[in-house]
Order: structure tokens, then sequence, then C-alpha cells
């Protein structure tokens, strides 16, 4: 390949039409939601049962961002949350389905913004979460044994939470999460894997909980986040990547972590998360003109609110919530 070509290469990115939405449609979206919550009997609903708490946290959030979690049926939604407990403390994706970390701290966040936490036992889910820790200081999963960073934050998140975060070793914890920090700023799953903004987001989110962000330079990492951005405004994961609406919550909640919020062209950036909203469902895709999903809806939201937007809930770049539902339960990072 020819030196021009590797650059076109490097350059993946999307092309924004003039006729793409260019402001918030913020009304649209809590439609979008809602039916999830109706069709209980639709494709997409019996389709999503092995992430379906996941999904509960993605809908409730995205409906208290936008200032509509009244329109929610809370009690039936914290009823099927606690139904997914299960004896080793854990949550999972729907009852009957074994406990994972990623549910069991969806299951804590929208417990939180439904105003229900005193309705799960937050000794045993704790208890649950020390089981998984290893003795190098990172998390599994589950009890299948995967390694990942995103579970040292989903451990870190949900004993904070509870207010059990000694619960944890969290020296041995910020050691495996230093493994993990790779020479270009990046952070990946284990120590010696490739740099990823969602990594990058749940080690830095983990050293901010632990009070450890002096661990790591955080110009380095602002640095190499705001390297993320291509000429559409929009965000990738890594290198020669195309961007995705998702990337804007994990990579502008991890700058504003790190207090480095300036780094990134925040004018491009809106205008490539309006674009990627769906202007006759609702909703927002991962790039324009894609099919939506509650996924990317909720973190385009959640991005847009960091930059500060009236007719939204401020979200803490941590815990991806309504600064108004976690209350005291939010960290000082400065
Ligand atoms: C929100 C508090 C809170 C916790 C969540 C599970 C988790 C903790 C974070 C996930 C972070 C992460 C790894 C996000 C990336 C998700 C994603 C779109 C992965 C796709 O990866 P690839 O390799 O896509 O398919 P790319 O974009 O690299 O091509």
């Amino acid at each position: 390949m020819s030196m021009a070509g590797l650059f076109e290469f490097a350059r993946k990115d999307v092309n924004l039409q003039e006729k793409l939405p260019t402001k918030l449609l913020r009304d649209l979206h809590s439609n979008f939601i809602l039916q999830y919550e109706r069709d209980k009997n639709g494709y997409h609903y019996i389709m999503a049962e092995h992430l379906r708490v996941s999904g509960i946290y993605w809908c409730a959030n995205a409906m208290d961002l936008t200032k509509q979690l009244s329109q929610m049926s809370a009690d039936e939604i914290v009823q099927y949350v606690l139904s997914c407990r299960n004896s080793d403390g854990g949550y999972g994706p729907a009852p009957g389905h074994d406990s994972h970390l990623l549910h069991t701290l969806c299951a804590v966040q929208t417990l939180i913004i439904f105003d229900s936490l005193q309705k799960a036992d937050s000794n045993s889910i704790c208890d649950y979460v020390k089981k998984l820790q290893n003795e190098d200081g990172s998390f599994c999963g589950d009890l299948s044994g995967e390694v990942d960073t995103r579970f040292t934050l989903c451990s870190l998140a949900t004993c904070h939470l509870l207010g059990n975060l000694s619960t944890l070793n969290i020296d041995t914890a910020v050691n495996f999460l230093l493994r993990c920090y790779n020479s270009d700023g990046g952070f990946g799953t284990r120590p010696g894997s490739e740099s990823h903004a969602g990594q990058v987001y749940c080690c830095v989110g983990a050293l901010a909980i632990a009070g450890r962000l002096d661990s790591i330079s955080r110009d380095r990492t602002a640095e190499w986040l705001a390297f993320r951005q291509c000429d559409s405004g929009g965000l990738n994961g890594r290198p020669e990547k195309l961007p995705d609406v998702c990337y804007s919550w994990w990579v502008l909640a991890s700058l504003a972590i790190l207090g480095r919020l300036d780094f990134i062209d925040q004018s491009a950036m809106k205008k490539f998360i309006y674009a990627c909203q769906d202007d006759e469902t609702g909703g927002f895709a991962d790039r324009p003109g894609d099919c939506a999903d509650p996924f990317h809806t909720v973190f385009g939201i959640a991005a847009l609110s960091l930059f500060g937007d009236d007719s939204l809930e401020q979200v803490d770049p941590i815990f991806c919530m309504s600064k108004k539902c976690l209350g005291s339960k939010q960290i000082e990072m400065f």
C-alpha cells in the first residue's frame, strides 16, 4: 500500500450530511425508550433477555437524564430488578440467569435511580463482589474466570455505591490497573493489551474511586483520548476505527474525570452526537443513519449532559448517573 493509501486508512471516518439533526430532540427520545418498557412481547424485548438488567439501567438512566423518569413504571421495574438476585448475592440479567458483575452494578445503579437501594441486601452484594477479586488485584466478571479491567470498575463502583469500598483490597486492585497502563497513555483489558477508550474510562474511573488518580500522567492519558477525535467531530475507541457515539461518553467522561475536557473540540463533537439521532423514531445510533438503540441513546445523552445542557440533568462522569440521584455518593475529584 502507498503512503497515501496508509494515510487514508488511518483516517477512517463518516460524512455528516446537511439533513441530519443539529439539535437535541429530547422529547422524541422518551417515546423511543418507553416503547422498550411497553412492548414486552416484542422481538427486541425477548431477544434481549441475556442483557436485560443492563438494558433497564440504560433506559432508566436515559429517562432520568432527560428529566422524564416519572413516565416509567418505577414499582414494576424495581420488583423485576430485585427478582434477578441470586443466592450468591449477585444479580443476573434476568430471573434464573447466573450472576455477573456487569448486571450487579446495573441493578445497584437502577435501584439508586428509583430511590430503592434500601430494598437490596448490600452486605451480600459486597460479599459476592469480594469473592471475584483475584490475588493479583484483578477481578473476574463471574465464575467463568474472565479477567478484564471493566470488572475492576464494576466492583469498585458497586462497593462504593453501597458504602463498603473497604471490603475490597484496593491496593492490589490499583496495582493491577497500573500494570494495564500502556506507554501511549491508554489502558487495556489486561496487562499488555492494546489501549482502548472503553478501558481507559474503566481504569480512570476505578482510580478515581480508589483516590489514586495521582498514579498516572493526566496529560499523557488525556492526549491519547484527544487523538480519538476524527475530522467529523466523532470519537473512535482506538486508532484506525470508525467513530461511534458511545465513545463520546467513554472518552469525554474520562477527560472530565482527568479535568481535561478542554482537550477536545467540543462543538464538532456535539455536531456529531446530534447527527446520530433518529429524527423519526427517536433514539441515537452508533453513527448517523444507523439503527437507534437504548445503549447508544443513553451514552449520547450522557455525553451531551457533560457539555452542560439545561434540558438535561447533570451527569456524574464516574458513575454515569445524574448527580441529583447520587447525592452524597458523588466523589470529590479536585
Ligand atoms: C457506566 C459506571 C459505568 C460502568 C460501565 C462495562 C463498563 C463499565 C464499561 C464498558 C467500557 C467499554 C469497553 C466500552 C466499549 C464498548 C464497545 C462499543 C466495544 C466495541 O469494541 P469493538 O472492538 O469496537 O467491537 P471498535 O470501536 O474498537 O471497533
